[in-house]
């Protein structure tokens, strides 16, 4: 298809002529960095005649535009799947070989540009790739930090956080638009200047600090239709050379602290994932990349419309979650002070401009800025928030008169903060939540209040994968195969895959999934010996849990349960245990011990299990070091038992969970998040449910009750699993190491709240949960009819069903054709 613009002799010519003109080398003489960079070049070159093409027909049909405003993005390695989207994948690689290279490998150069830490940022991106493929304009809007997630390496067991410098050797694909740059205001007051001629006040900022906003764009290609939107990420630089004014000129000192903040603001990604820290310079970031957005996009509409009252009908911001919501604030600013709008007017656009997901019910997570620093930062927008909250107050007291309880609980302003999450419903018009049970916590629990004031705003869309990313380049055995039964609309129309359902029980299908799964089980055996030194036997059960690592996640859960599974078989070895490979994923965020210690536990129980020739390697546990969306793409691929264990109420979707079930694997897991959806999709007969429900966890929260002790007590592998973190089991030189993650799950001091994760209470039903995975593993046929049917009904957990969702029911967005 491609074929029409790609031509493999011109593509050759283009790679060698690239590393001629980049690095003044034939290709015999470049390093394999080079070959990639130059191979690159070559395919933006293919790439941006698309993009001009896109271009120009957005030019000419004026679609209502998204913006995705997201302080992550989780892209992953651009190279391979861009190919795959120009569906030139193929005829890359024929070119490449006949050059003498393997395009693996040199995919495999390509740094992951790590925008993001997790779910949140994965989603932005998968977002974009759907966006981009159904044909609908939309801009990504970000940070081009300098340095993204760390890398993790594993030393004796510790977690050790790496900077990742992904742009040391130029990133290919991107584009720098110096001509686009927007100077972004911080510090000053602001003076009040009454205006005789229009009766107004004006609102100066003065003696305030600025930085230059530099757009960095990426090319997002769309599958197979020519249409190449765009992700801008924005750089800062001083701005000193043209900036100071008169009264400035010759300030040294604030040319210096101007310099410094241009420099500071970009440098790194915060690694915290549901997590608030509250540091001033993360709410730095969030206005600088919103400020310079907005800007442009506001400038943008202005070249083509003549009324500002027009922007609803032609432009969404969508919020990824609350760390962007300054927008309400910095929109308003400028349709009042730059349009000079009436508030009334500003505030009617504002808010059916603005959209807003929630993507977390964690109140760790919860932005909340201290007045003093929101109001010394960013003087006008804090002006422009408290005249907000005044306004929003009032609403409340007309529909609820005398309740101060109403206004205690939703004020934006209240206790001497900033509330961001209030700030982002007060000023959308849509809040939506992740998956069908997040959605109903929020509105029948964390955002009550919101909800019953303005039920109209509340929608659900549960979250999506990119099939493209996450089948047909992670698992291409697997995709060829579900090509070859059902022909080639899955790519686009995931829905297609549930055509599958018929192999599920056809024996030949059968062996034939079960081989591709031991293939991919084969190759991610393989990375695993290359990357950790450990053996893994591929006709093992590969379980796996590869997400963050965070309490409510509940790696600690799993770790304690192959505790358990390891005290059983030491002590009945006449047992017959199915071997297992226990495969664990995960970055702790820097400062957050606990989680680095559950890390320092996996490891150790690894040293032990691994080397303990009495089980005759029938347990095997391996962590897998720095995951990230490159080696998933592997791990998916090669998984029979996905682990999605968190809290019930507490993973507001997933989204691992859909990557691995389109892969085949089967679910272990809690009625949480869109594992619910999932279960519902496929059939409770193929996964493996266990655990409190999100009522009950509600009601302990709630009414207390929980009691760990009484597990400890009465339960004695439970007992035995708990005493083996605090005597040396597996921490011989230092018996005490892992005693505050006993002390976590007892909470054995009088003070501390019970678990608020409630493992203990899950651990008898996980535990069995895993007898019946084993049981139903020994049955391979069984097992390949339940991995087909998961694949099969995946359907619904395409990010192109979300985005369609989103564009019918929020953004209203235009499709667009980009012809020959
Ligand atoms: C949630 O924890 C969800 C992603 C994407 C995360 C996860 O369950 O799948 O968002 N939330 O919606 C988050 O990072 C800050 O909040």
């Amino acid at each position: 298809m491609i074929s029409k613009q790609f031509d493999k002799e011109t593509f050759k010519e283009s790679v060698k002529s690239n590393v001629r003109s980049l690095y003044r080398k034939t290709i015999d003489e470049a390093t394999p960095q080079q070959i990639f960079q130059a191979v690159s070049y070559a395919v933006k070159d293919v790439i941006i005649d698309n993009w001009l093409k896109s271009q120009k027909q957005f030019d000419k049909e004026d679609p209502k535009i998204v913006y995705y405003l997201s302080m992550e993005f989780l892209m992953g390695r651009a190279l391979g799947n861009n190919l795959l989207n120009l569906t030139a994948y193929g005829e890359v690689k024929e070119a490449l070989e006949e050059l003498g290279f393997d395009l693996n490998a040199i995919e495999d150069e390509e740094p992951d540009p790590a925008l993001g830490n997790g779910g949140l940022g994965r989603l932005a991106a998968c977002f974009l790739d759907s966006l981009a493929t159904l044909g609908y304009c939309a801009y990504g809007c970000g940070i081009r930090y300098h340095y993204g997630m760390f890398k993790q390496e594993i030393k004796d067991g510790y977690q050790i956080e790496v900077p990742d410098a992904w742009l040391k050797d130029g990133y290919p694909f991107e584009l720098r638009r110096p001509e686009y740059a927007k100077e972004v205001k911080f510090g000053g007051h602001v003076r009040v200047v009454y205006d005789p001629s229009t009766g107004r006040n004006e609102f100066v900022q003065e003696d305030y600090q600025s930085v230059r906003a530099i757009p960095y764009d990426l090319p997002i290609v769309g599958y197979n239709n020519q249409i190449v939107n765009t992700l801008r990420i924005w750089d800062s630089e001083a701005i000193n050379d043209f900036q100071l004014d008169s009264f400035d000129k010759g300030d040294y000192r604030k040319a210096v602290e101007q310099e410094n903040l241009a420099r500071n603001i970009v440098e790194v990604l915060y690694p915290n994932d549901n997590h608030y820290a509250g540091k001033e310079l993360r709410l730095k970031q969030q206005y600088f990349f919103i400020s310079a957005s907005i800007q442009a996009a506001v400038e943008k509409f202005k070249k083509k419309h003549g009324d500002i009252h027009e922007l609803p009908s032609k432009v969404t911001f969508q919020l990824n979650d609350t760390h962007p919501t300054v927008t309400v604030a910095e929109l308003m600013r400028i349709l009042v002070d730059e349009e000079k709008l009436s508030w009334e007017d500003a505030w009617d656009i504002t808010t059916r401009t603005c959209a807003y997901t929630n993507h977390t019910i964690m109140a760790e997570a919860l932005e909340k800025w201290p007045i003093e620093l929101f109001s010394r930062l960013l003087p006008r927008i804090y002006q422009i928030v408290e005249e907000i909250n005044r306004r929003f107050l009032i609403q409340i007291q007309q529909m609820y008169p005398g309740n101060q309880e109403k206004i205690k609980k939703m004020a934006i302003i209240y206790d001497g903060q900033v509330k961001m999450a209030h700030l982002a419903i007060a000023g959308s018009y849509s809040v939506n939540g992740v998956a069908r049970l997040h959605t109903e916590i929020l509105k029948n629990k964390e955002l009550k209040d919101f909800y019953e004031m303005m039920p109209q705003k509340f929608n659900n869309k549960t979250n999506g994968i990119t099939q493209r990313r996450f089948l047909l380049h992670g698992n291409p055995l697997l995709a060829d195969w579900v090509t070859k039964h059902i022909g080639r609309d899955w790519i686009t129309d995931l829905s297609q895959i549930s055509k599958l359902k018929i192999y599920a029980d056809d024996e030949k299908a059968q062996q034939e999934f079960m081989n591709i799964k031991y293939q991919n089980k084969l190759r991610l055996a393989k990375y695993i010996q290359e990357h950790n030194g450990i053996e893994v036997d591929p006709r093992s059960i590969f379980d796996v849990q590869v997400k963050r690592l965070h309490e409510y996640k509940r790696q600690l859960l799993n770790i304690l349960h192959v505790m358990y599974l390891y005290n059983k078989m030491k002590e009945h070895p006449e047992l017959d245990f199915y071997p297992r490979t226990f495969i664990f994923g995960a970055k702790a965020s820097a400062g957050y011990h606990r989680a680095k210690l559950i890390i320092k536990l996996i490891n150790s129980v690894a040293d032990v299990v691994n080397n303990d020739a009495s089980i005759k390697g029938k347990l095997k546990v391996v962590f897998i070091e720095n995951y990230r969306v490159s080696n998933a793409e592997i791990i998916f691929a090669a998984a029979d038992v996905s682990e999605q264990i968190s809290t019930a109420s507490k993973e507001a979707s997933g989204t691992g969970n859909m990557k691995f079930m389109l892969n085949g694997a089967l679910t272990i897991g809690t009625m949480d998040g869109a594992n619910v959806e999932i279960v519902e999709e496929v059939g409770a007969d193929n996964a493996f449910i266990f655990g409190l429900s999100s009522d009950e966890v509600i009601n302990f929260e709630q009414n207390g009750g929980y009691d760990p002790n009484f597990y400890f007590n009465t339960d004695p592998d439970i007992r035995n699993v708990l005493m083996q973190l605090i005597n040396g089991t597996f921490s011989p030189k230092d018996p005490e190491r892992f005693r505050d993650l006993y002390n976590s799950l007892l909470n054995t001091k009088s003070s501390d709240k019970p678990d608020t994760y409630f493992t203990l209470a899950d651990f008898k039903s996980y535990a069995k949960a895993q007898e019946q995975v084993e049981a139903a593993y020994r049955d391979q046929r069984g097992w390949a009819k339940s991995a087909i049917l998961n694949t099969a009904s995946s359907g619904k957990f395409s990010s192109d069903r979300t985005i369609q969702e989103y564009v019918d029911e929020i953004w209203h967005l235009d499709k667009v054709v980009v012809e020959d």
